[in-house]
């Protein structure tokens, strides 16, 4: 925090925000943060790294409230505004939050669980802006700044706690190897639940004194009107996006078309990933606006851990080479080191690496190696030094539209639903999103109840997180242990489209 704060300081008459057609400057951000930094603490020095949730839409506000939790000494745990209140409640309780802010928009929908788990809040409209902190206590880099919350292979996502340290490496390294300056401008359009947007957009807008401006929320007409005012010279989004802005592009009357090609000519980069990166959607975009996506890799624990280069190729299929001070290799099933040319587990050390998954340390101690590096479970192979990702250890793990979610968290609410007799979730190849979630179950009705099945599951999980297809089974595929085996349960949805 420091270190962001001391950079800001260099920037004080500098634009760091435009939000809601309002620009606000270095100094607004510096005063608004320590503004709610003094509400925060109340008279006290420092929280002492006590969690203090907040939920509000990507915007000044968002960026103000989280500088304010770490001047404060607090963690910062961002909830997610496409979030139903369960799985709100869920990350209030597991991160046991002392004190949530809100903006106005989300307090009558967030107000209910607040008074139910008796945690104290603060709207962010009403907070008086008169009271400036007095005396914070300094902030140190192995302080824990931030716990963001990610689906793995349990049915529960788990807490990732990462040091102010963590953060300022994680944020520097993409400064330097991507050459952002203050004269930079970038769009922000991906939720600010997740590194892609708060590390990789915005914290490191606002460390090199450049403009981050913010839409609400992903719509692709207001990203081509924003890029055709040519003020942007950054954009960094997940492939379905890049699908999505290509579709619409097709869209066009020629004349209208070449407009937006045209516009795309402010750019001086544009980034992809969260997932993979489908070479005909690099191929097309390259022809629509002439810029050759910069793909990378990345992963909640570790920020970013690969990246294409700059200057040099950046290889279509490929998510480039590990970063400076980030220590990546491959791996066996008994974690040795595999030889060059062999596929295997990523595994990664550096001071990119989080610190622990909240409050779960059996979790925390199986993710690493007994000689410390992080098992990222996924699978690479290198040639010529260029990583190519070829897959995931677990196919209970879906990425759909660069979110991250968990088959087994899908299925156990299913399960829930007293129609259910058996659930497989798993995720099917979708040209637009990656992959596509679908759901086979099997009935203890001879009519189930679809509807009030997808009524539950819109109830407990962000739409993000719905299954788009379902299938009724008799029973599911299962091997002599009685596990079932999703291999052929995928297969099924395969023949079935
Ligand atoms: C939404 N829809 C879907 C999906 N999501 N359909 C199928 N699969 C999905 N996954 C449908 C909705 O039901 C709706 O349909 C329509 O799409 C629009 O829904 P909406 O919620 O408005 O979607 P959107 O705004 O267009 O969302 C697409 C999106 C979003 C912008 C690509 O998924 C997104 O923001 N993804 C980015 C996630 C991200 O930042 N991940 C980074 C984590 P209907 O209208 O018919 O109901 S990974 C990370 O941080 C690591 C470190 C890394 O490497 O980056
Ligand atoms: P998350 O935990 O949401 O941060 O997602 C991290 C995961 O996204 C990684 O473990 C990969 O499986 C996937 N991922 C991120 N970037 C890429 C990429 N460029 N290509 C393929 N997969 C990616």
């Amino acid at each position: 925090m420091q270190a962001l704060l001391s950079r800001a300081e260099l920037f004080r008459e500098r634009i760091a925000i435009l939000s809601e057609g309002s620009r606000y400057t270095y100094s607004q951000l510096i005063d608004q943060s320590a503004m709610v930094a003094a509400h925060l603490l109340e008279g006290q020095r420092d929280l002492h790294e006590s969690r203090i949730a907040f939920l509000i839409d990507p915007s000044f506000a968002y960026t103000a409230v989280q500088w304010g939790i770490w001047q404060a000494g607090g963690i910062a745990v961002p909830l997610c505004v496409l979030h139903p209140l369960d799985s709100i409640r869920y990350v209030l309780q597991d991160a046991e939050i002392g004190q949530v802010v809100v903006s106005q928009a989300h307090l009558a929908f967030l107000s209910p669980v607040l008074d139910e788990l008796g945690i104290r809040v603060l709207e962010y409209e009403s907070l008086d802006a008169t009271i400036q902190i007095a005396d914070a206590a300094p902030i140190e880099e192995n302080r824990k700044a931030m716990i963001l919350y990610t689906s793995g292979t349990t049915s529960s996502p788990k807490g990732v706690v990462t040091t102010h340290g963590t953060i300022r490496f994680q944020i520097k390294s993409l400064v330097d190897v991507w050459g952002w300056s203050e004269d930079d401008h970038i769009l922000n359009i991906l939720p600010l639940h997740h590194v892609h947007g708060i590390i990789n957009v915005m914290s490191c807008a606002l460390w090199s004194g450049a403009c981050c401006e913010f839409l609400p929320k992903f719509d692709v007409q207001q990203v081509w009107d924003v890029f055709r005012t040519e003020r942007l010279s950054l954009f960094m989004a997940v492939p379905t996006i890049y699908y999505k802005l290509i579709q619409y592009w097709q869209s066009q009357p020629v004349a209208v078309q070449q407009a937006m090609s045209a516009s795309c000519q402010s750019f001086r980069l544009m980034v992809s990933g969260s997932a993979a990166l489908p070479v005909p959607v690099l191929e097309q975009w390259e022809q629509i606006s002439g810029q050759r996506l910069l793909e990378r890799y990345g992963m909640t624990e570790v920020g970013m851990a690969l990246s294409n280069p700059y200057q040099a190729e950046r290889r279509p299929g490929h998510v480039g080479q590990p970063l400076p001070g980030v220590q990546i290799r491959l791996a066996d099933s008994f974690d040795q080191e595999l030889a060059s040319g062999e596929q295997g587990e990523i595994q990664i050390k550096g001071p990119n690496v989080f610190l622990e998954y909240w409050n779960k340390p059996d979790a925390t101690q199986s993710s690493f190696t007994a000689d410390g590096w992080f098992r990222s479970g996924d699978i690479a192979v290198v040639s010529d030094g260029y990583y190519q990702i070829l897959g995931r250890s677990s196919i209970d793990i879906i990425k759909s539209g660069g979110y991250k979610v968990s088959a087994l968290e899908i299925e156990s609410v299913l399960l829930s639903h007293p129609d259910v007799l058996q659930a497989g979730v798993l995720g099917v190849p979708d040209d637009e999103w990656g992959e596509l979630i679908v759901a086979a179950l099997v009935s203890r009705t001879k009519q189930p109840d679809l509807k009030s099945i997808e009524r539950l599951v819109s109830e407990k999980l962000p739409s993000y997180k719905k299954p788009r297809r379902y299938l009724m089974v008799d029973d599911l595929p299962k091997n002599t242990i009685g596990k079932v085996t999703k291999h052929k349960l995928k297969s099924l949805f395969i023949l079935d489209q």
